[in-house]
């Protein structure tokens, strides 16, 4: 059997660049090491692989300090793929550079364009709906416009909260199964999965809940001890990934890659 969100045959990825020092960031957690986040690049890419993905990699952008989160630039879905239109003025650009990529692999592209912003970290797909989580980045024009353009491959957008505290809806929650999360307690309080089980962080390991599932595995950031093994207990096969880099600039897992399948 297969479930079109989370069997997946590619991956695109970007390198980071040396200008990562410069990542927007929510917090001062220090100045992330470019040398340490290319070795971590490189492990990502590996376990990507290992799950059984194409992976496209892509160079470095030097003039976008964040372009190492692609995920941010578009959301993919087996019909279609829809570019972004990012919430972040600094970021606002990047989708220039994975469009020509996306056009390559896909009959269909759109593009958000109106007055509204959406950044796809704010996204979540699950088998039977999109999530989107209206936040800094993501506007409720931007979610319109794109449950305009989804609503022709059949798909149905369900406009949640980012709670304020976070950057994206996906920093606190991931997809494990066809139905069931991983998630943080203060996401999980807003209610926003009441029709899904839900597998909760272990404490103090909030960051944990940005995982990555790709077909069989769990891709998940190391050193969180408690919340590995509550999914290994839970029967997921995971592979753990160094991400200290990443998140002193508010990165995670599924910020950088692109997962999907595409139907050309
Ligand atoms: C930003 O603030 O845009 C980047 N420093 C981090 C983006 C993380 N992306 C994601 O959660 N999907």
């Amino acid at each position: 059997m297969s479930f079109r969100s989370f069997n997946f045959t590619h991956a695109i990825t970007r390198k980071p660049s040396e200008a990562v020092v410069r990542g927007l960031t929510s917090q001062d957690r220090g100045l992330p090491d470019f040398n340490l986040m290319n070795i971590h690049h490189i492990d990502y890419v590996k376990a990507l692989k290992k799950a059984g993905a194409t992976v496209i990699e892509l160079d470095a952008l030097e003039n976008f300090p964040d372009s190492t989160f692609v995920e941010d630039t578009a959301l993919c879905l087996p019909e279609g793929a829809v570019i972004m239109k990012p919430g972040a003025p600094s970021r606002l650009k990047e989708v220039n550079f994975i469009e020509p990529h996306l056009q390559d692999l896909y009959r269909e592209v759109y593009r958000i364009e109106g007055t509204g912003t959406i950044e796809a970290g704010d996204i979540l797909t699950t088998e039977s709906e999109i999530l989107v989580g209206r936040s800094d980045r993501t506007s409720a024009e931007g979610i319109s416009e794109l449950q305009e353009i989804v609503k022709k491959w059949g798909y149905k957008v369900t406009e949640v909260i980012t709670p304020l505290e976070i950057l994206h809806f996906k920093t606190d929650c991931s997809l494990l199964n066809s139905d069931t999360v991983l998630c943080t307690e203060r996401l999980a309080g807003t209610g926003c999965f009441k029709n899904y089980n839900i597998i909760l962080t272990c404490d103090g390991e909030e960051e944990a809940a940005n995982t990555v599932r790709f077909n069989d595995w769990v891709i998940m950031p190391d050193g969180f001890i408690n919340t590995t093994e509550r999914l290994i207990n839970y029967g997921f096969k995971v592979m753990k990934v160094g991400n200290t880099e990443c998140a002193k600039i508010d990165g995670g897992m599924s910020c950088l890659s692109l997962r999907f399948t595409p139907h050309c």
